[in-house]
């Protein structure tokens, strides 16, 4: 079975996306996402002007071979842009398998092996009245786990809360709807925002004694820490954040130095998890053999598509550490439903992040997966059963749109 053809489709519902879709000779079309927030277009350059070509051929089912001879031919191996170009590939070919096959993804990653996927939702508040708000609202969705942002005294804004009920032109969708974390902007340059880590080592402690306070000892709770701390910070936080019993707390500490983990886990029994910028299993290497954290970030987007983050898992289970799959709104509806076959089938399957994707996204891709009583469950159709809307994307072109960037109180730049 050839491929026929790969196209490179970008489209703005409300924020960017970048989809591949390959179809067959036999007309089977498989789609992969390659969104890389804010640096969309080199990865859509990289699939279109060099992948694209080496693809027209070859076998679509020979997944293995595809992926071994793109990450070990590009001879640059690795990095963001790669591996998102790959992982679109990777997964639009199971894609195609599976719809060749006639079965749902997972049913070839091993069949299901729990009855959904338990997902965390986002709650944010500058204050607490409107951080409880959010809370309920949230567990009124159905959520059953839900990660705590909130705004820090002496910050104007803050990473991971929402900044307004009705977002306007300038914030993310452009909806009505509260959009609880979506930064970024549709702007040419990135919003600038400012940050002070003694106020938040200061605060964070009573906002998860207040919550614990209001919604008992039960709720799983979660806190992204957005790699702002150095590893002492970090260990600091930790400690002080055990008698509240994370769920998890994330990316405490810049995602280049896995050795800085190995300080913060001297110091806290708080569950860590780090990877949503990694890219490949060697980033994961020194953090499994070491048992430095409990669980694995990265989403199949940006790591190497559905094989390379089974690999991932694999690798991870023998530490027991379980899968934590990054869901913001910036990983498409292909990457989201990819992230929920492989959930599903993975013997360590952990928590998975749902945000919920604005309507003009879901219009576009009309993803097949449903949420209910706080778990998300794959679509049954052959495939990843997302499809492509060509006259939404037409409707929907690209606009250019950047995360933030993060300056210290004295102007000097830092970690956003
Ligand atoms: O900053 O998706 O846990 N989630 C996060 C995200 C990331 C964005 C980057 O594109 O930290 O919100
Ligand atoms: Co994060």
């Amino acid at each position: 079975m050839r491929i026929a053809s790969a196209e490179v489709l970008v489209a703005s519902p409300g924020r960017n996306f970048v989809t591949l879709r390959i179809t067959t000779e036999d007309g089977v079309t498989g789609l992969g996402d390659a969104t890389l927030n804010g640096r969309e277009l080199a990865v859509a350059a990289y699939l279109a002007e060099h992948l694209v070509p080496l693809l027209i051929g070859r076998d679509a089912h020979a997944i293995e071979d595809t992926w071994q001879y793109l990450y070990r031919g590009a001879y640059w191996r690795r990095g963001p842009v790669t591996m998102a170009s790959i992982a679109a590939v990777d997964t639009a070919l199971w894609d195609i398998k599976a719809k060749v096959a006639g079965l749902p993804l997972y049913q070839l990653l091993g069949g299901r092996s729990r009855d959904g996927l338990l997902v965390y939702g986002h709650a944010s508040g500058a204050e607490l009245p409107e951080l409880y708000d959010s809370i309920r609202e949230h567990l009124e969705e159905g959520y059953r786990a839900i990660r705590v942002q909130t705004g820090i005294p002496g910050l104007p804004s803050v990473y991971g809360v929402a900044s307004s009920r009705n977002a306007s032109a300038g914030t993310a969708e452009g909806t009505d709807a509260r959009y609880d974390y979506e930064p970024a902007r549709r702007s040419a340059v990135p919003v600038e925002e400012r940050w002070d880590t003694r106020a938040y080592l200061r605060h964070a402690p009573g906002v998860f004694e207040a919550v614990r306070n209001e919604f008992g000892p039960e709720l799983p709770l979660l806190h992204d820490a957005h790699h702002r701390l150095t590893p002492i910070q970090a260990a600091k936080l930790g400690k002080s954040l055990e008698p509240y019993d994370l769920f998890w707390l994330e990316d405490v500490t810049p995602a280049e130095n896995q050795a800085a983990l190995r300080r913060v886990r001297e110091h806290t029994t708080t569950p860590l998890a780090i990877g949503e910028v990694f890219n490949t299993i060697w980033d994961y290497r020194e953090l499994f053999e070491e048992q430095l954290i409990d669980y694995v970030r990265s989403p199949v987007t940006h790591a190497g598509g559905i094989t390379g983050l089974r690999r991932i898992f694999d690798y991870a289970a023998v530490y027991q550490i379980k899968s934590g799959v990054h869901g913001p709104t910036d990983v498409s509806p292909v990457g989201l439903a990819a992230a929920v076959h492989l959930g599903i089938a993975i013997p360590n399957f952990g928590i998975q992040e749902y945000m919920q994707h604005s309507p003009a996204t879901n219009e576009l891709f009309r993803p097949g997966y449903a949420f209910a009583e706080g778990k998300l469950m794959p679509s049954e159709t052959p495939g990843l059963g997302v499809s492509y809307d060509d006259v939404v994307a037409a409707a929907h072109p690209y606009e250019a749109a950047y995360l933030p960037v993060n300056r210290l109180l004295d102007g000097s730049m830092h970690d956003w």
